[in-house]
């Protein structure tokens, strides 16, 4: 069968830090191994900003960002329903000359289907390559090189454009669209009964923070964390501490109104660096007798990187940098701060394995076990999305969601 192109609305990112433009974008229908996806919510984290910024070496332009998301797979053939909604009166016309059938899933998938509640996940998971056969990462060989160059692995080309010109894929999950198209690998199949306004955000940052903690750190009971930077990802790191054990969780953010917040989350003490004459790293050594167990990074600023690895105690603190820094930045230490046992680490979502524990996550979040809607300050619409953006470099903004 011939599938249809869609036309729908998306928030066209034409170049670095212009404002988007609600486009009518024609989204192709997945080739094999792909899968269109309605989006209903899409939040923004601030990767999307930092590749809009144009500090991303892999952001290409013009493109569709949009990596925190929560949709469905669309029926197959339009219902009676859809007919008469598209044609009103003459739906019988439509049926007998104008029937198409609309392609959501394309050959060979086989893992998710028309009617399934799903969340795009930009770290793929295809349970056969180097990396997923290793059992020591949660990155995925089988798409990457295609989702870093904003097209899809198949013809290494887009599924989006806007009157022709084709507009670039990105993150493998290009959400900022009422459609897209993704990866059969980058697809988690959640329960039909969770709320998508809510568990879109464990598409990114929530999972991420409590993953950095359980997954790459494996903190454990009693130890002491410091957390730089209480945005989303940071506050997800304190809860997963929290939910871990830990004896004392120290937050430290340059915007002192997060204190508020960040104890609901589970942060212990706050430490503003802008109350201090010493550098941040020492007044935590002086504060917990030594250094911390644990400390993350959830800023992506490279200085912080340096303090939060020298914060940690001698001899076993581990550092795990969060955060994404811009294009030519790079961390520096004394390696004597390694030889002196400690460890520095990075996680990419949290270390999770996306297809297989972002249900998990979901269930976890509908037993209660993990917050999610808390980390909602903002509801606005797709076209309000420069307006999110703005949002988003104001303290008092969390996360945003969009209704798309
Ligand atoms: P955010 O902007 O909401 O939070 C950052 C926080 O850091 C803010 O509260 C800000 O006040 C604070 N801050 C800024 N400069 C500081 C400084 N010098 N010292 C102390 N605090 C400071 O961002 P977010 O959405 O929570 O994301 C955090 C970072 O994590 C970003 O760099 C994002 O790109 C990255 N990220 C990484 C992954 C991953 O898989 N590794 C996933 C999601 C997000
Ligand atoms: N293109 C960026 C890399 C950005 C980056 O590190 N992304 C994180 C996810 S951030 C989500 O908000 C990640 O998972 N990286 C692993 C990967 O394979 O991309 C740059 O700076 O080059
Ligand atoms: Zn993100």
């Amino acid at each position: 069968t011939q599938g249809q192109v869609i036309t729908c609305k998306a928030a066209v990112a034409w170049e670095p830090n212009k404002p988007l433009v609600i486009e009518d974008v024609q989204v192709a229908p997945p080739q094999a191994g792909e899968v269109r996806i309605k989006i209903l919510f899409t939040a923004l984290c601030h990767t999307d900003a930092y590749t809009w910024s144009g500090k991303d070496p892999e952001g290409l332009f013009p493109c569709i960002l949009g990596h925190e998301a929560a949709g469905y797979i669309v029926h197959s053939v339009f219902c009676l329903w859809h007919l008469y909604t598209l044609t009103g009166e003459c739906w019988f016309i439509y049926l007998f000359f104008g029937r198409r059938i609309v392609e959501s899933v394309g050959e060979g998938v086989t893992e998710v289907q028309p009617g399934d509640h799903v969340i795009p996940c930009y770290q793929a998971e295809c349970r056969e390559c180097k990396f997923c056969k290793s059992g020591k990462t949660n990155l995925c060989g089988k798409v990457r090189t295609a989702t870093g160059v904003g097209v899809m692995m198949n013809d290494r080309k887009s599924r989006f454009a806007v009157n022709g010109k084709p507009i670039y894929h990105f993150m493998g999950t290009s959400t900022f669209s009422q459609y897209t198209v993704v990866h059969d690998v980058s697809v988690a199949k959640i329960d039909t009964k969770a709320p998508l306004d809510k568990v879109c955000l464990l598409g990114c940052g929530v999972s991420t923070g409590l993953g950095a903690v359980w997954n790459t750190a494996k903190v454990e009971p009693g130890s002491i964390v410091a957390v730089f930077g209480l945005g989303t990802v940071g506050l997800a790191v304190a809860e997963g501490a929290k939910a871990a054990g830990a004896s004392r969780i120290i937050g430290i953010d340059i915007d002192s109104k997060k204190l508020d917040t960040a104890k609901n989350f589970g942060v212990t003490e706050f430490v503003n660096p802008k109350d201090h004459d010493k550098p941040i790293q020492q007044v935590l050594v002086d504060l917990t007798d030594g250094g911390v167990d644990y400390s993350f990074e959830c800023i992506g600023n490279v200085s912080v990187m340096r303090a939060a690895l020298e914060c940690c105690h001698k001899g076993w603190g581990t550092s795990v940098i969060v955060g994404v820094a811009a294009s030519g930045q790079e961390i520096s230490t004394r390696p004597f701060q390694l030889v002196t046992g400690r460890v520095w680490k990075g996680t990419a979502f949290g270390g999770f394995k996306s297809r297989t524990q972002v249900p998990w996550l979901v269930e976890k979040y509908m037993k209660k076990e993990i917050k999610v809607d808390e980390y909602i300050t903002h509801n606005l619409t797709l076209g309000e999305i420069n307006e999110a953006f703005d949002l988003l470099h104001e303290g008092g903004c969390l996360r945003c969601v969009l209704k798309v």
